[in-house]
This record gives C-alpha cells, structure tokens and sequence, in this order.
C-alpha cells in the first residue's frame, strides 16, 4: 500500500513523517517523490491542485484533511465512485465550539460598545442582560453545529437551529429547509453558520438574510453574524453594507470570499468586525494521522471506511 500526501498550507513533510511511523511496513511518499501513479491507494488531501488525481487510476479512497470538503468536490478531475472520506474528530470539533462560544459571548457582552467606549475615554455604565436574554441561531446542525449548541446551553443561551432535515434536539428550537428559514430568522439575535459549502448554501449570508433577523436584541444593540464555515457563504460587500446602514451590529469572520483576506478589504479596518485568519478549528497533526491510519488499516481489513462523504448532497 502506498499513500500519497498533497497538502496546501500544511507541513507535508511533518505530516508524512508521522504517517510512516503511524503505518509500518507501508509506503509513505510526497508529490516531488519518485513514484508510479499507479501504485497510489490512497490520496491524503487538502486545496487539491489540478493536476492532483492525475495518473492514480489504482485509488481505494480519498482522504480529506479537512472536515469541509466543498473545494475538493469541485475538483473537475475527482476520479468519480472513488469514496472521499472526511475528517471528524473531537479536538477540532471542541476548536470550533471554543470559537463559537468566545464570539457569542463576546457579542453578547457588548464588546464592540465598550470597545468604542474606551476608545473616546467614555464611562458609560450599561450592564449586558444575561445569556438567556441572547437568542443564538445556528445555522448547520451536524457534527459542528451540534457541539456548539451543547456548549452554548451550558452557558443558558436561548437556542435555535436550522437544518436541512428536520431534526429534534433537547431544548432547541430547531427549523428545516427554506422554508422555515425566514422564521428561523426572525426570532434570532446571534446568528452562527456553520452549514457547508454547496450550490444551495453559497452565498446565504447576504444584505436579505440580515434584515430578517430579529431587531431589537442584545440590550437594542444587535443582530450579529458570525461565520466560522466558508467564505463562499458570505457576500462581503453585502456585510460591509449591513454594518454600515445598521442591518448588522458586529460581526466575527473566520473565513472569506478570498483568503488570505485582500489588504484592500474594508473589513480589516471596522471596529465592529472581528476577524481571524480561518484558524476557528484547524486538523491537527496528532489526531489527523491517528484517525487517518486507522481508516487506512481497518479499511486494508475490509472494514468500511468512516464518514464517506455524500458527493451528490455535497457534504
Ligand atoms: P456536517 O456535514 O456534519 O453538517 C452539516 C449540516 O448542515 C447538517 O445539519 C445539514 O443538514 C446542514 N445543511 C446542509 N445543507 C443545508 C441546506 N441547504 N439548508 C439547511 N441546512 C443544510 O458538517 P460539519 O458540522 O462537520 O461542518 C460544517 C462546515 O464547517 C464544514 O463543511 C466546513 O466548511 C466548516 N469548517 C470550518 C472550519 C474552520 O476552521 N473555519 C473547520 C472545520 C469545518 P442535515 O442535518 O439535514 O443534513
Ligand atoms: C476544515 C477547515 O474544513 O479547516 O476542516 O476549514
């Protein structure tokens, strides 16, 4: 068996170092090596260059190193009826639940107010109302969405979800499908995405989902956006828009339409943004390998391989 490495933004050579040593006895090798194609079975992958399936015609499975696999299907030469198996793992999902909460709360709390506050040397002494006055709305109750709503319920948020599927989930009040969506809408202060990435959802945070939210939340102040899922989700120009005439009270983006996010972006430069460089829930070394080389070994034993994506749904 040999596995093959092609990784963007990540160290391939720390990667495929523990991969040899978490797999004996199989062959490890990196793009620039010297190797036939056609010895490849699996491929570990992520920001897939064009030419990254050419010549594997022997592949058992794709490996995701990522939990969004949204570029990957749009790859044109993914080799069809070749499974894709995602990444999902307990140390980036509680990530990407630490970056839910620290935003929510951080919203909630009104940092922006005291923020500007402090800026003009103001002491204005306005107290937040409590968690369970926040209506936070998720949006993407899967791997992700679900933790984050555990985590956001410790802390006596009022919850809502919306789902592709309808769903039922112990104090939340949960909404499907397009439907339901406006109503989802109305009732929420805080509203989190954490949907994938696919021809329905692109572009779903824009300047007409904003102005359904509910107005009037977090003490007058809200609502708020935070998106920890894509770029391809949000309209910029739209954000930028919301925040000025007022649509939007603040917002926290960890992903954007272009990364890493242009210097020209008015977005860098708005107190009322809150900005990170798509680190909400990076895979780690430790866990990607320890996960990635059981799915390889279990699979070589003819087990089935875990969390194979549903390419026609596009997650
Ligand atoms: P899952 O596949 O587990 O869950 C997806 C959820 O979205 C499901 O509840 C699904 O509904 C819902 N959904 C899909 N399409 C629609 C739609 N058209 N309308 C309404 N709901 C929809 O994904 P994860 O929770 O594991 O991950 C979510 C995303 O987070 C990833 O795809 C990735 O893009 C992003 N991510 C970002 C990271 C970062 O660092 N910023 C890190 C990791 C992931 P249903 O339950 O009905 O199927
Ligand atoms: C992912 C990501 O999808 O890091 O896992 O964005």
């Amino acid at each position: 068996m040999t596995l093959l490495l092609h990784l963007a933004d990540f160290n391939e050579r720390s990667w495929a170092d523990k991969f040899a040593a978490a797999l004996p006895g199989r062959r490890v090798v990196l793009r620039g090596d010297d190797f036939d194609p056609k010895e490849i079975e699996y491929i570990f992958i992520w920001k897939p260059k064009p030419d990254a399936f050419d010549g594997l015609d022997n592949l058992k499975a794709v490996l995701s190193l990522g939990a969004g696999v949204d570029a990957l299907l749009r790859h044109p030469r993914l080799p069809a009826g070749v499974p894709v198996v995602r990444f999902m793992d307990e140390d980036l999902t509680q990530r990407m639940s630490d970056y839910v909460l620290q935003n929510v709360l951080l919203h909630q709390r009104l940092a922006t107010r005291f923020k500007r506050d402090q800026a003009a040397k103001r002491w204005v002494q306005l107290y937040p109302a409590p968690a369970w006055d926040a209506v936070v709305g998720v949006m993407g109750l899967g791997q992700l969405g679900q933790d984050a709503i555990r985590h956001l319920k410790v802390f006596g948020y009022k919850l809502r979800g919306w789902s592709r599927t309808p769903k039922t989930i112990e104090g939340v009040e949960t909404f499907a499908g397009e439907a339901e969506f406006d109503t989802f809408l109305a009732g929420t202060d805080i509203l989190v995405n954490l949907l994938p990435l696919t021809p329905e959802t692109r572009g779903i945070l824009n300047h007409e989902t904003f102005a359904k939210l509910h107005r009037g939340g977090l003490d007058g102040e809200g609502p708020v956006v935070i998106n920890a899922a894509r770029g391809g989700h949000q309209k910029e120009a739209d954000i930028v828009r919301a925040l000025q005439d007022g649509t939007l009270w603040a917002a926290s983006l960890d992903v954007f339409e272009v990364e890493p996010l242009p210097k020209e972006s008015p977005l860098w430069d708005m107190d009322n943004v809150y900005i990170t460089p798509h680190i909400a829930a990076a895979s780690s070394e430790r866990t990607g390998v320890a996960y990635f080389s059981k799915v390889i070994k279990d699979h070589e034993k003819g087990l089935p391989l875990p969390n194979v994506v549903d390419v026609t749904r596009g997650y």
